[in-house]
């Protein structure tokens, strides 16, 4: 699919302010910092549209965006296992995270994001057991791939893909600053948004 149009609607810090209705949406986790917000901003081809930082932790709230006029809304949500952050804001992450995901009923696919360059974390292992419990679709997308030659990224996904008990082909190389993988997401959520 083509993005046309990518505009910011609205965030929810609390369950009340979720969005709850009939449009489908593709949201994006994963650990604080490892690059949501840049694969957003990549898709929609804007450089600004969700906030990015070096400095994790920057995204709180469950940011909406309205995709080709309404067709489609994308999801950023919080990131996890930001150090910093005290156990009562862990909770309230958590309890946030859960409601979003049992609670959006036109929620098509998550999208997780994980570094190429490491094996998956006890909480990424955590969200992954999570969604396979909901039975809630998943895929998993491998960042920062212009970090790693060719052949380390073909590595690395095997790696990965045995770790979590997966074929290679659930998971999808992409980078931010070359739009490595970028295609093939986009065609990938068009398929799903069409089935
Ligand atoms: N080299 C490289 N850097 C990237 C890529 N994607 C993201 N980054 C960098 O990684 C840092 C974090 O990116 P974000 O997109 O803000 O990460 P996030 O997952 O949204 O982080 P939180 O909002 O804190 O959960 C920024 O400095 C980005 O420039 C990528 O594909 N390649
Ligand atoms: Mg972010």
């Amino acid at each position: 699919m083509k993005i046309t149009s990518a505009k910011y609607l609205t965030s929810a810090v609390t369950r009340d302010k979720l969005i709850i209705d009939e449009i489908p949406e593709i949201c994006f986790v994963g650990r604080s910092n490892v690059g949501k917000s840049s694969l957003i901003n990549n898709l929609a081809g804007i450089k600004k549209l969700a906030k990015t930082s070096s400095t994790p932790g920057l995204t709180k709230m469950v940011n909406y965006f309205n995709i080709n006029n309404g067709i489609l809304r994308f999801v950023d949500l919080p990131g996890y296992g930001f150090a910093k952050i005290g156990k009562n804001q862990l909770n309230i992450w958590a309890s946030l995270m859960g409601d979003y995901l049992t609670l959006s009923y036109s929620l098509k696919m998550v999208f997780v994001l994980l570094d190429i360059r490491h094996l998956p974390s006890q909480l990424d292992k955590m969200m992954i057991d999570f969604l396979i419990k909901k039975e809630i679709p998943f895929t998993i997308i491998a960042t920062k791939s212009d970090k790693l030659s060719r052949s380390a990224i073909h590595k690395n996904i095997g790696d990965i893909a045995k770790e979590l008990n997966i074929r290679n082909e659930m998971i999808i190389a992409h980078s931010s600053e070359t739009s490595l993988g970028k295609e093939k997401i986009l065609d990938y959520i068009g398929a799903i948004i069409d089935s």
